[in-house]
């Protein structure tokens, strides 16, 4: 950066900026002010002089990333976005936190241009920022790997503010500690260091010296404070700025910049005073801090048109970046034509040449009547499609062997230097990620990285750890990407983990979240349809593979059906002659037991149709037509079966319906036994077919 100067004009937008914060919040009546008028000078300086971007093209893919990862401070941003000219209005902070406004109260993906992400869950902007940088640097591996630092068109930076709340939760941590290992030296967390939270002063709650911790996971660190030794306060942004400028020198480190603030500052009595969080400041503290700022303290929504002006120049020299860019963009096509269809391909989000016979070639593998695990049937899959999508790559929090989580032959995303006697090839550009015992990391790194980036990352670990990944798996449902978790080990057939280790209410409380498509499929047949239809769906829905642990008998009748079934959700595995007596839905490791069940039934002369339901959200997704077709209202004989809550089944069972199900948790013994004693067997599906039958008839 070139030497920095600060104008009356920057500190006059700065002024605005926080009137105009204080006005969005008391007008609304809600909000969170303080943070946002005392970080005002520091985003400010960022967008102005650091953050490479171009509000004319908010998408533009040379920009650096910027999160706000205490969301609560949304004005901020949005402030910057409307100085910068983003095309925000004043009449969209009239109407800040309305159901009819465009600036909601914690920044929201796709709400408003320059939202790289959605933030407000503390903690999981700075985790995800984190995942922002290993696709940017796996993406560069995938298209420009020889350049040096600093000179490929996909070199970009991340900028993230965080305050102390971020830092407190344990997931920043879990993700900072892999930033360090990665040496993600494009990252730079600015730390708000106001010494309050909601609470008050963060001496009761913070103890540790946060820059100390950083340190220890390898980052670089600094510290600026605004507050004097003289006790006075000066928002130096000089010293700030010469900060971030320093830091920009070490490139092979993530890097935290603490900065001491006062909350508030200059409000006349809310400075430094928690009140002012999360509440609106109060017309006189309002009008006072106008008064500070040398702004009429009888107007609201002030614009210095002037300083505003000024501000704009900020996309005249983003418009000149991005050209820059755009010579060092096209000069990289010509000389790579290869990789720039690869670009081209991955940037659209199309699926490769060859992705299906790749997938293909995989089922013509199996044989029906074989016993293979789906979670082996998942590495088969993960492994075809690797073969013709460099974009796909992943791993799993320290269960990759049981995962099955691996790209074969794939280097571990480390740098060169940190190989294992058991990972002996590393690379920047590897794609085997280490997320080490950090599956809530693993959820907001790959979140990062599917928004950060044109890859496709996945994530594993066994179905109950789930619970620790929930909070980045409900972000991903929110946005709305198509992150995949692959999730092993699903029932009590996991067997003598024991209890600790047996999902009995996860495959609920993941369809409870909306958006998430759970997927469970029968066998190998069905789990390779699931990832086809994953990819060639993309629809942009986040997906959650569900997987056993044990073998599962691979069915001739999925052989035959599953490649035009599972994209449905449900279909008709085995049908009857004429309207089944009754219907037996079954997911996962239990079709099979359905489908012995009504052979068994056929023999004492009872039509039992069996409909394998590998999705319910992607039945749902069909017509009614064709739920009608598979689901028929008239058969009221209903029976479902699944190794878990029978809570989502009441829908589909009706009044006459038994589920078969497990209501409780789970025990010691073998997976098998498990099983039995807990009544998923096809004897106890038989039995639930008839008892529906005569519910049904005892109504008539
Ligand atoms: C995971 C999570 N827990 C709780 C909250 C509620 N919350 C919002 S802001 C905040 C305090 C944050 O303190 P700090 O980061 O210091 O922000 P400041 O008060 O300085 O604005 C809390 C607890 C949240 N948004 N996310």
């Amino acid at each position: 950066m070139s030497e920095f100067t600060w104008s009356d004009l920057d500190q006059r937008a700065v002024n605005m900026s926080k009137a105009l914060t204080a006005d969005a919040v008391e007008n609304t009546g809600s909000g969170h002010p303080g943070s946002a008028i005392s970080l005002a000078p520091v985003v400010y300086t960022l967008y102005q002089r650091f953050i490479k971007h171009d509000p004319n093209d908010p998408q533009w893919a040379g920009r650096d990333r910027f999160i706000l990862s205490g969301g609560h401070v949304s004005l901020v941003q949005y402030v910057q976005l409307y100085l910068s000219g983003y095309g925000i209005t004043l009449d969209d902070f009239r109407h800040f936190r309305s159901l009819d406004g465009k600036l909601t109260g914690h920044p929201e993906y796709g709400q408003i241009p320059g939202i790289e992400m959605t933030t407000g869950p503390l903690g999981q902007g700075l985790a995800s920022g984190i995942g922002f940088a290993y696709g940017e640097r796996y993406q560069r591996g995938l298209l420009d790997p020889d350049a040096p630092e600093g000179t490929s068109p996909f070199d970009h930076k991340i900028w993230i503010t965080a305050g102390e709340g971020d830092l407190e939760e344990g997931i920043s941590s879990e993700a900072s500690s892999l930033a360090g290992i990665e040496k993600l030296g494009n990252v730079f967390v600015i730390f708000d260091a106001n010494h309050l939270q909601i609470e008050g002063d963060t001496k009761v709650a913070l103890a540790e010296d946060v820059l100390k911790r950083y340190e220890a996971y390898g980052w670089y660190t600094d510290e600026v404070s605004f507050i004097q030794p003289d006790g006075s306060y000066k928002e130096d942004v000089k010293a700030f700025a010469d900060a971030i400028s320093k830091a920009e020198q070490v490139t092979d480190r993530p890097h935290l910049i603490k900065v001491d603030t006062l909350m508030a500052w200059p409000t006349p009595g809310k400075t430094d005073d928690p009140s002012a969080h999360g509440s609106k400041l109060g017309a006189e503290a309002v009008a006072g801090l106008k008064k500070v700022l040398g702004l009429d303290p009888d107007k609201s929504f002030i614009v210095d048109e002037e300083a505003l002006a000024h501000a704009r120049e900020v996309a005249q020299r983003g418009e000149a970046a991005h050209a820059e860019w755009d010579k060092k963009y096209n000069a990289w096509r010509e000389a790579n034509p290869d990789k720039a269809a690869l670009y081209d391909r991955i940037h659209s989000g199309k699926l490769p040449e060859g992705f299906d016979e790749a997938l293909d070639k995989a089922v013509a593998g199996f044989n029906a009547g074989d016993k293979v695990a789906t979670r082996n049937a998942s590495g088969v899959a993960i492994n075809a499609i690797a073969k013709v999508m460099p974009e796909l790559w992943g791993g799993s929090a320290d269960l990759a062997g049981s995962n099955k989580t691996t790209i074969n032959g794939g280097a571990s995303f480390d740098p060169a230097t940190d190989t294992t006697k058991q990972w002996p090839d590393a690379s920047p550009y590897g794609r085997v990620i280490h997320f080490g015992v950090r599956e809530f990391a693993m959820g907001t790194i790959t979140n990062g990285i599917l928004l950060g980036s044109d890859t496709r990352p996945f994530g594993g670990t066994f179905f109950i750890f789930s619970d620790y990944e929930r909070p980045a798996v409900r972000l991903a449902a929110l946005m709305d990407i198509p992150n995949l978790f692959v999730w092993t080990h699903d029932s009590v057939a996991v067997g003598e983990d024991g209890p600790t280790h047996q999902p009995i209410e996860h495959l609920t409380a993941m369809r409870a979240i909306p958006n998430l498509e759970v997927v469970r499929p029968a066998d190998e047949y069905e789990t390779i349809e699931a990832y086809r239809w994953f990819f060639e769906k993309n629809n942009s829905h986040p997906t959650a593979m569900i997987l056993t642990r044990q073998g599962v008998p691979a069915l001739a009748e999925t052989a035959a059906k599953a490649r035009e079934g599972v994209r449905h959700g449900a279909y008709i595995l085995v049908d009857t002659e004429g309207e089944p007596d009754v219907i037996l839905m079954a997911t996962g490791s239990e079709v099979h037991l359905a489908v012995e069940a009504a052979k068994s039934l056929a023999g004492q002369g009872i039509k039992a149709r069996v409909v394998s339901v590998p999705s319910l959200e992607w039945f749902e997704e069909q017509t009614p037509e064709y739920r009608e077709s598979v689901l028929p209202a008239s058969v009221k004989a209903r029976v479902s079966v699944e190794a878990g809550l029978a809570m989502p089944w009441y829908k589909y069972l009706g009044e006459y319906g038994k589920p078969v199900s497990i209501e409780r948790f789970g025990l010691q013994g073998d997976g098998a036994t498990n099983m039995k004693v807990l009544g998923m067997t096809a004897e106890h599906v038989e039995d639930a077919a008839k008892a529906s039958i005569e519910a049904v008839k005892a109504a008539r």
